[in-house]
């Protein structure tokens, strides 16, 4: 009897210290944003190169467009204006064949992706088509064209713009292929992998956008033509959600840019918004993701990017990235409108 009794108290101890530690940063982490919500209005973009895609977004919002309509029109905006790494226009994997990602993420864990497609023009809408109109999360290749020509969007032949057909050549020359990209050489310019440029930055490309609507409610975006000269049927880590991108409303979302398979190993956008949910702030949320990503593989971290953008319930924002030249733009209700230069591990 007194063994059971004994027994019963460890159990009920164990419970209840599982429950205050357990359970209490997150909840913490959680409450601290919900009352100290001060935004109705806000949009952060990855690229520092075009505040036009931010400002889509952000028209949308303050026009009482919802978070999601806000992401998706910023996401067609850029797919159907920027050539080098998203929409058609991108860079071809080694084969020679453009194929683009995305994926989207309303505010009640609803989400859609899209991969490997060659024919269609804004696969953020189609992306947003299988959210809305399938039972599914993702659709790749053939099936998703043949679902797409059903809902009335477009297919339009594959196509290999003049710039695209450039690199590609360039590429071919050596047809240097590293999957795990040595930023300090080869990649031609205009690549959709993160590279050295001759200022000593690195540049991002993937487009990423997150927003917070008059509802308080959170979206996000994501698309891409993917790492350039990759294998054929490579997929990165954009159109997964987790990876490329993550939206929980309770707590906010996050975006990935850069070598899709760092960010995949770790889950790396549903651990940004995990460590904001335990109370940290998303600059330092992101920090530790970097770091997570890091710490797996120390040695070779130094010739890769990844970068994150977040954006919490309360509008607070930040990034992080492994290397310099990471950066995002931002816009909100208030007037604020600035590119912020994210900090990084390593400082050249
Ligand atoms: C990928 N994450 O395909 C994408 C590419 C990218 O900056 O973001 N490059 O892995």
């Amino acid at each position: 009897m007194k063994e059971q009794r004994r027994r019963f108290f460890g159990q009920f101890a164990a419970l209840t210290a599982f429950f205050s530690v357990g359970c209490a940063p997150k909840e913490k982490g959680v409450d601290a944003l919900l009352s100290n919500k001060k935004t109705k209005g806000i949009a952060i973009t990855t690229w520092d190169v075009d505040m036009a895609v931010n400002k889509v977004v952000f028209e949308a919002i303050s026009t009482q467009k919802s978070a999601l309509d806000a992401v998706e029109a910023g996401a067609i905006n850029i797919e159907d204006t920027i050539n080098c790494c998203v929409g058609l226009g991108g860079n071809p994997d080694r084969d020679g064949r453009v194929t683009l990602d995305a994926c989207i993420m309303d505010h009640q864990y609803n989400c859609g992706s899209v991969a490997y497609l060659q024919r269609i023009k804004n696969p953020i809408k189609l992306a947003r088509k299988v959210m809305e109109k399938t039972p599914h999360v993702f659709l790749v290749g053939d099936g998703a064209e043949k679902f797409a020509a059903s809902v009335g969007i477009e297919l339009t032949p594959p196509t290999l713009s003049a710039d695209a057909k450039k690199e590609y050549e360039n590429w071919l020359k050596k047809s240097e292929y590293k999957p795990e990209i040595n930023i300090e050489t080869k990649q031609s310019k205009g690549s959709a992998v993160p590279m050295k440029l001759s200022n000593g930055d690195y540049n991002h490309d993937t487009m990423g956008i997150l927003a917070i609507d008059k509802d308080n409610n959170v979206a996000g975006a994501c698309t891409t033509s993917g790492m350039g000269f990759k294998m054929a049927g490579r997929l990165g880590d954009s159109p997964i959600i987790g990876s490329g991108l993550y939206v929980d409303n309770e707590v906010g979302g996050a975006v990935a840019s850069g070598q899709g398979e760092e960010v995949i190993r770790v889950c790396g956008t549903h651990l940004v918004v995990e460590f904001m949910r335990q109370g940290d702030p998303p600059t330092q949320a992101c920090k530790k993701a970097i770091e997570r990503i890091i710490k797996i593989n120390p040695a070779k971290a130094k010739d890769f990017q990844v970068g994150f953008i977040a954006i919490n319930k309360a509008g607070d924002h930040g990034s992080y990235a492994i290397h310099p030249g990471f950066t995002y733009a931002v816009q909100d209700v208030d007037g604020l409108s600035k590119v912020v230069k994210s900090e990084s591990i390593f400082a050249t």
